[in-house]
């Protein structure tokens, strides 16, 4: 008998981890350790992998207008789908009006996370690595991003002086996918020990008062997938929406189950490239810089959350505070990492700069790890059509009949 894919296994775990989440309670917790052991095991690939992979990408691109060219499509794309991100997530907050009427017991108010204030360009100036193997040994992903690039684009200038270089690069980040396709066979397991707990902890009373937040999130996230995700990929990247949703949805899944962007990036780029015909060359350049600094799923919840915290308190927005929600929130998502529960801590820079209650986090924050769910699936998902759209305006891409025949397999 045919042994199930990736997905089915996926699919099968994440219903047993509900219902047995649901059943036993919280001492399902015991389960926990399944789902750490798998994110160590991500996380003991990540450096590596997007060291020897974005090298080789960008180096085998041997072309630097290409590069440029490639770098800012990218770019303009997380910038643009994030703002209509933050845009359906105010508007689903003003449609569903998720703080209107809410009774929460303010003493129930814990301490609110609050993000060391960083101006943008500290922001980016960070991306510069002092020590690019500190960066290395400490996995900052920005600074081993600049790394990795400044490498690739040496080995294309040198040109055949470096083929060594080269070749070392291209041996290790196959051995990296190699190492990268056996972990994550582990993926079902982690799924298990990621969600059983969570749903053990997450009894249906805590949810009730919040619930419209939690849906606000979910409809907002469901609509920016359902519209931008489906209009990119149909339209740039000459592919059917239901092809794109089905080939990306093991990631999409494990990053709901991780809350991680960058625990997922693995399952990303091994999804984009056997199930939406992305190249190596072209995930490789795109997928550990959006996994990094393109958080749509980020930014919607910024937009919920803020009128859901105004709604709480009274609080009229001005139309010039909107728009500043919508500004800061889209440079917020660049900043935000692709670990959990990093954008409940970017918040803080939000509600700070429109004048809102820092408190108001702490009256969501019970339910952030179900809202960073969504909002990271959403992350995962829209660095995947980003690829799309690069590759195939690059036209890097593998045949369509290639893919077509792959899927259908
Ligand atoms: N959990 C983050 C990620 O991995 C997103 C967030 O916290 O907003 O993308």
């Amino acid at each position: 008998m045919k042994r199930p894919g990736l997905l089915t296994q996926i699919l099968v775990a994440f219903v047993i981890a509900i219902v047995l989440g649901a059943i036993v309670g919280p001492s399902i917790e015991v389960v926990q350790p399944l789902g750490d052991l798998f994110l160590r095991m991500i996380q003991f690939i990540i450096v590596p992998l997007i060291l020897s992979t974005l090298v080789v990408g960008v180096a085998g691109t041997g072309n630097i207008k290409k590069l440029g060219r490639m770098g800012g499509k990218t770019i303009l794309y997380y910038l643009v789908t994030s703002a209509i991100a933050i845009t359906i997530g105010l508007g689903i907050g003003f449609a569903f009006q998720p703080g209107s009427g809410v009774d929460i017991p303010t003493e129930s108010i814990g301490e609110e996370p609050v993000a060391e204030e960083q101006n943008v360009i500290e922001t980016l100036l960070n991306i510069i690595p002092q020590n690019p193997f500190q960066a290395l040994v400490e996995g900052e992903t920005l600074q081993i991003i600049f790394f990795a690039l400044f490498i690739g684009i040496a080995i294309s200038l040198v040109g055949e002086k470096a083929q060594t270089v080269y070749r070392f690069f291209e041996g290790f980040a196959e051995v990296m996918y190699k190492i990268t396709g056996i972990v994550i066979q582990l993926a079902p397991i982690g799924v298990f020990g990621l969600i059983a707990p969570v749903v053990g902890e997450y009894g249906i009373g805590v949810l009730l008062p919040l619930l419209k937040v939690i849906l606000g999130v979910l409809v907002a996230c469901l609509l920016h997938a359902v519209i931008t995700y489906s209009i990119v990929v149909k339209s740039f990247g000459k592919i059917s929406p239901l092809v794109f949703f089905k080939g990306i949805a093991p990631a999409g899944l494990f990053a709901f189950s991780s809350a991680s962007s960058a625990g997922t990036l693995p399952l990303t780029m091994k999804n984009s490239q056997e199930n939406l015909g992305v190249t190596q060359k072209t995930s490789s350049c795109v997928l550990p810089l959006g996994a990094t600094i393109n958080m749509d799923g980020t930014a919607i919840y910024q937009g919920v959350a803020v009128l859901f915290i105004a709604q709480f308190y009274g609080i009229e927005l001005s139309v010039s505070q909107l728009l500043s929600v919508v500004l800061i929130a889209t440079l917020a998502s660049i900043g935000t990492a692709g670990i959990p529960g990093a954008g409940m801590i970017m918040l803080t820079l939000v509600l700070t700069n429109i004048g809102l209650p820092l408190e108001g986090i702490a009256l969501i924050a019970g339910v952030d790890r179900i809202l960073d769910m969504f909002r990271t699936s959403i992350n995962v998902i829209g660095d995947a059509a980003g690829a799309v759209l690069v590759d195939r305006t690059e036209k890097n891409h593998t045949e369509d009949q290639e893919l077509e025949h792959s899927l259908n397999a």
